[in-house]
């Protein structure tokens, strides 16, 4: 089954967000395999934005995403990385449609609450960058009869 790398960034944190970010994904009928709360370091966070290396705002991004604790995840389902995508909403919040996690909760576009994988390739590197084999957690959940 697809997974997918999702984390509610520094904001979402202050601002009490975790709860309200799991309980959507939850709700929809994706599965937890791995989450955990951590600081990012700058060496980490270089490399997990480094495809904005050269875009006048990575600085500030890299100062923002280490600035407290982020809460880090892997969701599982059919088709979970586009759909995650969606539910969050589009990049600038005031951009983002009503009833995405972004159009509910974000003003700005550098504080935008989480972050997503936006393709197979970033998922795959993403979650290998932030978890370890061994925190990834493979189970069975009953609900999943009444989902597929
Ligand atoms: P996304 O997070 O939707 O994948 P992205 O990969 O283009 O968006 O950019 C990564 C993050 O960088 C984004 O969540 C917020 C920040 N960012 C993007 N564009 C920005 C801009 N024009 N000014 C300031 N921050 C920006
Ligand atoms: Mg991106």
């Amino acid at each position: 089954m697809e997974k997918t790398f999702l984390m509610v960034k520094p904001d979402g944190v202050q601002r009490n967000l975790i709860g309200e970010v799991v309980k959507r994904f939850e709700s929809k009928g994706f599965k937890l395999a791995g989450a955990k709360l951590m600081v990012i370091s700058n060496e980490l966070a270089e490399k997990h934005y480094g495809e904005h290396k050269e875009r006048p705002f990575f600085g500030e991004l890299v100062d923002f995403i280490t600035s407290g604790p982020v809460f880090a995840m892997v969701w599982e389902g059919e088709n979970v990385i586009a759909t995650a995508r969606q539910m969050m909403g589009k990049t600038n919040p005031q951009e983002a449609a009503p009833s995405t996690i972004r159009g509910d909760f974000g003003v700005t576009v550098g504080k935008n609450i989480i972050h997503g994988s936006d393709s197979p390739e970033s998922a795959e590197r993403e979650i290998s960058l932030f978890f370890d084999e061994s925190e990834i957690v493979s189970y069975n959940k009953q609900d999943s009869a009444w989902i597929y």
